[in-house]
């Protein structure tokens, strides 16, 4: 069983969200993936985010590529996370790249390019100014 696990907040979905799902789903047999607690924005970003944690969660069950989710409480816990759930890779995208490396004794860390142009927060700029 290789499995590999992500982590997102995955807020108002978008196809840059699926991209990635699909291609950490490509390396492995089973993806995990830890959705942002609302908690964890609120301290980290300042904001909560559009969609509560449930609705999230259930967005991201629900898609093809993925097998399991769960909550990320604390950006802090990737390690926990990542023996909890026996994961031999950990993807991110690469706005994350260098920040988990020291992962590297736990599993294999890699970081996918992201999709070009879009973002949460550019979506909710182009929908205030309609
Ligand atoms: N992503 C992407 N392309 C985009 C936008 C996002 O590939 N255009 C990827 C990000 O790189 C991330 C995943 O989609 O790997 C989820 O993005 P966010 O919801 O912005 O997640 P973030 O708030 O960065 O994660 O431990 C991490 C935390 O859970 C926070």
């Amino acid at each position: 069983m290789h499995t590999v696990i992500t982590f997102g907040t995955f807020d108002v979905f978008h196809i840059g969200h699926l991209n990635i799902l699909e291609r950490a789903h490509a390396l492995g047999n089973r993806l995990i993936v830890g959705v942002s607690s609302d908690a964890l924005n609120l301290r980290k970003k300042g904001r909560l985010p559009v969609y509560s944690q449930q609705e999230r969660m259930a967005i991201i069950r629900g898609m093809k590529y993925v097998d399991h989710v769960f909550l990320e409480e604390s950006l802090e816990l990737k390690a926990d996370y990542i023996e909890a759930h026996h994961a031999k890779m950990l993807v991110m995208g690469d706005d994350w790249k260098g920040k988990f490396d020291h992962l590297s004794s736990l599993c294999e860390v890699v970081y996918l390019d992201r999709t070009p142009t879009i973002s949460t927060t550019s979506i909710i700029e182009v929908i205030k100014q309609r």
